[in-house]
């Protein structure tokens, strides 16, 4: 059986979730750099369902959306809770995610020089929802982790690397932010030279 292929940048971005939990989950998958902006440009885009990546391959199943990703890894590796009530929840708290990203990543891209301070001071009233929804369990779900704790831990480090303290104030999410880093998979990827060559963002900024 051909390996999982994912297309990407060599950056983080919204790439970093779906790596994490693969390597986690000990799928083993190939990754395919889509290589300099203008070979993206020509060789890539065109292909891509919405022209951006991430895209996905599994065997005859193509995918881009990252959370379409998450979402279809999830149910194919039982990371989607065990019930119609706990995969919303799940669904519900990465829409949270979702949002906060979306937010953070025009920030880097469109107003990083104005555009820091604001989002930073906006952060604690953000950070407060998810340490509200997260006061009980080790995982968003409780005791088993799910496709949504990858990209909220994904989140959150992006996050403690633009303002290392902003966990501090919030003693749930900081606990889950250490949870999920001591992951021995979690690890794992992080020790790898793939990670460590990668940058947050493309334009380097963080
Ligand atoms: N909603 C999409 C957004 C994808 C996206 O913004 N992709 C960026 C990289 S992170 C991209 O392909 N940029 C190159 C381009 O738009 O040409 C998702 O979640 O996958």
């Amino acid at each position: 059986m051909a390996k999982i292929q994912l297309v990407y940048f060599q950056v983080w971005g919204r790439g970093e979730a779906i790596r994490t939990l693969m390597v986690d989950n000990n799928v083993e998958y190939e990754e395919i750099d889509v290589g300099t902006f203008d070979n993206w440009v020509k060789e890539w885009k065109p292909k891509m369902a919405f022209g951006q990546c991430p895209f996905l391959k599994d065997g005859d199943v193509e995918i881009v959306q990252s959370n379409a990703i998450l979402r279809y890894l999830a149910r194919k590796l039982d990371l989607y809770g065990s019930n119609n009530k706990e995969a919303t929840r799940a669904d519900m708290i990465n829409d949270g995610v979702e949002d906060l990203r979306t937010e953070y990543t025009r920030m880097i891209y469109q107003n990083y020089e104005n555009g820091k301070s604001p989002f930073i001071e906006g952060l604690p009233g953000k950070l407060q929802c998810f340490e509200n929804l997260m006061k009980s369990g080790d995982y968003v779900l409780g005791s088993k982790i799910c496709f949504t704790d990858y990209n909220l831990f994904d989140l959150l480090e992006c996050l403690v690397t633009l303002s290392p303290a902003c966990l501090d104030k919030f003693p749930a999410i900081n606990a889950y932010h250490d949870r999920m880093m001591n992951r021995p998979g979690i690890q794992r990827r992080r020790a790898t030279e793939h990670f460590k060559g990668l940058k947050i963002n493309y334009n380097g900024k963080q």
